[in-house]
């Protein structure tokens, strides 16, 4: 079968788009997702994102597989190149426009800003230890600052779901963290039944932070939109930064905002299109 994708990246976290419209079910299996997503033998990418049909008032729906085929509940900067790929399959991009998208993770909407930039209300950040899903601590307590020894060195992470599992560890320099050692150790750290996203933050200042993340299912990626709002979340609840703050990843800035009016994030990025082609499947 050839496979018609397009390449779109959200500050080089990357991904496949697949007109899926057609059907319900994703036109590939996950096996054959990792095979696409390989750089050398593939396409390359971290993660296939599918454009399928909604139902009753949603417009769209989006389902992800990561590089290793894993399927996570949602991806934030997946989701603005999702919201970009719409208007080309549409035939037309209307500033102002929001789409409604179903997700695994519920209802996220992204707004068309212009000039390759998306809005995205993200909704509400999840905090109970059940919702992460995380054993750090009981069911319904928040984890925030809470030690986790992993490789011998105490750590103290916070815990945020934004329909995905979020460890957040606030460091000195993000630049000396070796991740390729300890990201694969907090992924699968069995305080995480779902395993985790891990992102390590540095505070440059309020409305300022830097962060580097070890994502589940694709290793270190150049950035991570739901890890970039989950930053910030963290950032607020330990007094670390201001609801209005610029989050730098290796790929670039995203604007997040946790609003204290509705308890909704709010992210603004680009997503831009990098190429489009046909594969034989
Ligand atoms: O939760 C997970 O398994 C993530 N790997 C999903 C992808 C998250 C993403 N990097 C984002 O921007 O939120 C795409």
């Amino acid at each position: 079968m050839t496979l018609k994708f397009t390449k779109y990246h959200g500050l080089g976290n990357d991904f496949i788009l697949i007109d899926n419209l057609a059907s319900a079910e994703p036109l590939i299996s996950p096996e054959e997702a990792v095979r696409m997503c390989d750089r050398h033998f593939g396409i390359g990418a971290d993660g296939v994102i599918f454009v399928l049909p909604g139902k009753n008032d949603i417009d769209y729906t989006m389902r992800i597989f990561n590089s290793d085929g894993s399927e996570p509940e949602m991806c934030g900067n997946g989701i603005r190149c999702f919201a970009q790929f719409i208007t080309e399959l549409e035939g037309q991009e209307t500033i102002g426009k929001t789409y409604k998208i179903d997700t695994l993770a519920g209802l996220i909407c992204p707004t068309i800003k212009g000039n390759g930039q998306v809005k995205v209300d993200m909704g509400q950040p999840q905090l109970k230890a059940v919702e992460i899903p995380t054993t750090l601590t009981d069911k319904e307590d928040k984890v925030i600052n809470h030690p986790l020894v992993v490789d011998g060195t105490e750590y103290f992470v916070t815990c945020v779901s934004m329909g995905n599992p979020h460890c957040l560890v606030f460091v000195n320099d993000v630049a000396v963290i070796d991740l390729p050692k300890i990201g694969p150790l907090f992924e699968h750290n069995k305080c995480f039944p779902q395993r985790t996203n891990t992102e390590f933050i540095e505070v440059v200042n309020s409305n300022y932070l830097k962060m580097r993340v070890w994502e589940r299912g694709a290793g270190i990626t150049l950035a991570c939109g739901t890890g970039a709002c989950a930053t910030v979340v963290a950032g607020v609840l330990n007094n670390k930064c201001d609801r209005i703050t610029t989050v730098e990843l290796p790929g670039g800035c995203l604007e997040i905002e946790w609003s204290d009016k509705d308890n909704h994030i709010y992210m603004t990025g680009p997503a831009t299109k990098v190429f489009s082609g046909e594969i034989d499947s």
